[in-house]
């Protein structure tokens, strides 16, 4: 059977692994996930963390973690040049970006996501969770910018699995209201407005908001835990 992504609602990072899986063309599946109700026993077999993405694979093999996963969607057809082939020095430098897009930018925001879950009345602890989250977030996207400087894409003159990533993640300073980033990032501002016109981050927005939409690549439809339960028992 095709690959099932995980993906968590509302705006997981798994957004980009749903644009990479749309710019690959080949057949897939999604499950969706609500991140903020109750941990679901059948996905903590799946990924013990309770994290999204995971993808689970042809064999019944489950891979948890962002980066694995985008390098895995790019390496199943490298035709389409969403990654490169390991050794070479374009495959360096989509790495080093990914890495930093995970560690810096994906990063960066933690604590205010942790300040979004506090109760209402929680300011003091929210403001300052805040105002961390917008230092850490603020030297990341300078360096976003500097990527962007260089290059017509994040790691280089094609379009790879960094800006899926990107997309999915970078909108998170307007989404927590942390950054208005027409003003202050012009460039990163500039390539998302990019993005936002491709017809597979169209797409992957509709998934998330759950409203009809075309596939541009070969999404196969929904599939529940319920229905998983085979599959997964095998
Ligand atoms: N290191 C993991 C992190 C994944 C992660 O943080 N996922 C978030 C959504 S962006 C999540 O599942 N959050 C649910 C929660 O914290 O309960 C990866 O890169 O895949």
């Amino acid at each position: 059977m095709e690959p099932v992504l995980f993906y968590g609602v509302p705006h997981g990072c798994s957004f980009g692994s749903i644009v990479a899986l749309e710019w690959l063309g080949q057949p897939y599946r999604l499950c969706r996930i609500e991140m903020l109700a109750p941990k679901d026993e059948r996905y903590l077999r799946i990924n013990p963390k309770h994290l999204t993405p995971t993808l689970l694979m042809e064999n019944g093999e489950a891979l948890g973690e962002s980066l694995a996963i985008l390098l895995n969607i790019a390496a199943r057809d490298l035709g389409q040049r969403l990654g490169f082939l390991q050794g070479t020095r374009a495959f360096d430098r989509l790495n080093s970006v990914l890495a930093f897009l995970h560690m810096e930018l994906h990063g960066a925001f933690a604590p205010a996501w942790t300040a979004y879950k506090l109760p209402e009345d929680a300011t003091k602890e929210k403001e300052m969770l805040r105002n961390l989250a917008r230092e850490q977030v603020a030297k990341a996207y300078v360096h976003v910018e500097h990527l962007l400087s260089s290059s017509a894409w994040l790691a280089g003159d094609v379009r790879t699995v960094a800006d899926a990533y990107l997309a999915g993640i970078a909108r998170w300073g307007e989404d927590l209201r942390l950054f208005d980033l027409g003003k202050e990032y012009p460039r990163l501002y500039k390539h998302l407005q990019k993005l936002e016109h491709d017809k597979a981050v169209i797409f992957a927005h509709a998934i998330e908001d759950a409203k009809p939409t075309t596939s541009s690549g070969h999404f196969l439809g929904h599939v529940t835990l319920d229905d998983l339960q085979p599959r997964l028992a095998a």
